[in-house]
């Protein structure tokens, strides 16, 4: 694994916005907030650890411009799909990355509903969001807080729970997230997904961002998609579990934990 200068090794977070967020990053904020969406962007956005991976269902279909299905063994998932307000030591910052790209961008963020920025909304753009469960999420968040040392050291599981509960963690309290995403349905266009429901049924969940996207797929190219993502082909996928990327340490935990859930549907709550 790639060592980290001092500096960005678990630093504090910063806020912007009234979020706080993982330091290096509030260092790009201008150049984040400043960023020019353009009206075909699909935006993906989920509070941390709610299944983003969900991207790979438009990733994996070859009507997404330049991208197909042998991309998802080439590229690695965090060069496909910029991640927004990501920026660090001795890499490009997304925002570079996407400035450069002139296809249709898929573009992933973590950023609450009020910080994100207004070009998103004057072109209109696509929204999927992804919810999940509060306490699955606690549990993935404490593992990912371990692995990855660009987030402040998460303690014992009782004070990074307290954290957490506190809305002290990287990118604020769950529920300001989950409920912002929520309201914002009203005015906008966004498909609202859930984890679970995706766990329990995926091609029905495919099937409403198809509808969403005006998309028409093949039953070929929806069992690929199905095949491509799940759990245990984006674990043993080098190019979607993050262990290409620098620092991670996956020996602490994996990025690809165990994929599942203490709930079954959306429709128990
Ligand atoms: P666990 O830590 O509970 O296993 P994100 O991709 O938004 O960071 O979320 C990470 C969580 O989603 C992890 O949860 C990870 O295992 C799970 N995940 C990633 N890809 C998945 C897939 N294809 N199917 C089911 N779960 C997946
Ligand atoms: C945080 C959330 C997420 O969904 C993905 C990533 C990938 C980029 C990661 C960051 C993260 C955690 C902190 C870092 C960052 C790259 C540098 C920084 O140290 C590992």
């Amino acid at each position: 694994m790639q060592t980290l200068p001092d500096e960005f090794n678990r630093p504090p977070l910063k806020l912007v916005g009234g979020m706080p967020i993982i330091g290096p990053f509030a260092d790009n904020w201008e150049n984040v907030e400043h960023f020019q969406a353009r009206a075909d962007d699909l935006l993906i956005s989920t509070y941390p650890k709610s299944g983003e991976y969900l991207h790979g269902y438009g990733n994996n279909t070859d009507i997404m411009c330049t991208r197909d299905m042998a991309e998802s063994q080439k590229a690695a998932i965090f060069e496909r799909v910029p991640f927004l307000e990501c920026s660090g030591p001795g890499m490009p910052s997304a925002t570079e990355i996407l400035n450069k790209q002139d296809f249709p961008r898929v573009i992933k963020t973590h950023l609450q509903v009020d910080v994100l920025p207004k070009s998103f909304w004057d072109k209109k753009c696509k929204v999927i969001y992804v919810a999940r469960n509060a306490k699955d999420v606690a549990v993935s968040y404490y593992h990912f807080y371990r692995m990855a040392f660009g987030h402040p050291d998460p303690g014992t599981w009782d004070e990074f729970l307290n954290s957490y509960m506190e809305g002290n963690v990287a990118f604020g309290r769950w529920s300001t997230h989950v409920k912002g995403w929520w309201k914002m349905r009203q005015q906008s266009d966004i498909l609202y997904l859930f984890y679970e429901d995706m766990l329990e049924d995926p091609r029905r969940e495919i099937q409403k961002l198809l509808k969403f996207m005006k998309w028409e797929i093949s039953d070929e190219v929806m069992e690929k998609i199905l095949k491509y993502t799940s759990f245990q082909a984006m674990k043993n996928n080098p190019m979607a579990n993050y262990s290409t990327f620098p620092f991670m340490d996956h020996s602490i935990s994996p990025f690809m934990r165990k994929g599942t859930t203490l709930f079954m549907s959306s429709n128990q709550y």
